[in-house]
């Protein structure tokens, strides 16, 4: 019985330690309703974003980026390849990394390599309704909220750590709103509301 016991105890210690409960963050707007599309990182010290594996893409088709928004760690190599027949002309602004990629046909692409974290908006000289973003992260953590506004992160280490929204609505400096958060064994549950 009492080896029965200590078995036990052995096996949910380590299946507490192996296996970090998940870390559940909550948008809101000012408005009180769920923001669905924000961008959540969660960034733990000394947890560094995965290494690139190199296939990412933003497509234009339909005269639309797509994805509209695309994640990737930092260091990440994105193509921009054309599935239209127009020609396409796309470029960004954004300070982790500016860029112009003149005007370009059918199923050629180009490619731009991201090496600073920050949201890098994409626009196109010949369609001023196209945008897009390509977001650099140096945390594997990192996700959009679904339409309740809501995202989770499963093996987060326990410690303190900072939680990130980044949206276009959210009228801060970068579209960035931050707040410290305790991770435990337990997880944790952030909740954020974007003020006006
Ligand atoms: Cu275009």
């Amino acid at each position: 019985m009492k080896r029965l016991l200590a078995t036990a105890a052995a096996c949910c210690l380590s299946a507490t330690a192996a296996a970090a409960a998940p870390v559940a963050v909550d948008v809101r707007g000012p408005d009180g309703r769920p923001l669905a599309g924000a961008v959540v990182t969660v960034e733990m010290p000394g947890v560094a974003a995965p290494a690139p594996r190199g296939d990412y893409a933003v497509e234009q088709k339909d005269i639309q980026f797509q994805p509209h928004v695309l994640i990737v760690p930092v260091g990440a190599t994105v193509a921009f390849p054309n599935r239209d027949r127009v020609r396409h002309h796309v470029y960004s602004f954004s300070k982790p990394r500016k860029f112009d990629l003149k005007l370009y046909g059918r199923e050629e692409a180009r490619s731009v390599t991201f090496d600073k974290p920050g949201a890098v908006t994409l626009g196109c000289n010949i369609h001023d309704t196209m945008n897009g973003v390509v977001f650099v992260t140096a945390t594997p953590f990192a996700a959009q909220t679904d339409a309740a506004g809501r995202v989770s992160f499963a093996g987060v280490p326990a410690g303190q750590a900072t939680v990130r929204v980044w949206h276009p609505s959210i009228r801060a400096a970068g579209n960035t709103l931050a707040q410290p958060l305790a991770v435990t064994a337990a997880g944790a549950t952030s909740h954020l509301v974007i003020r006006r």
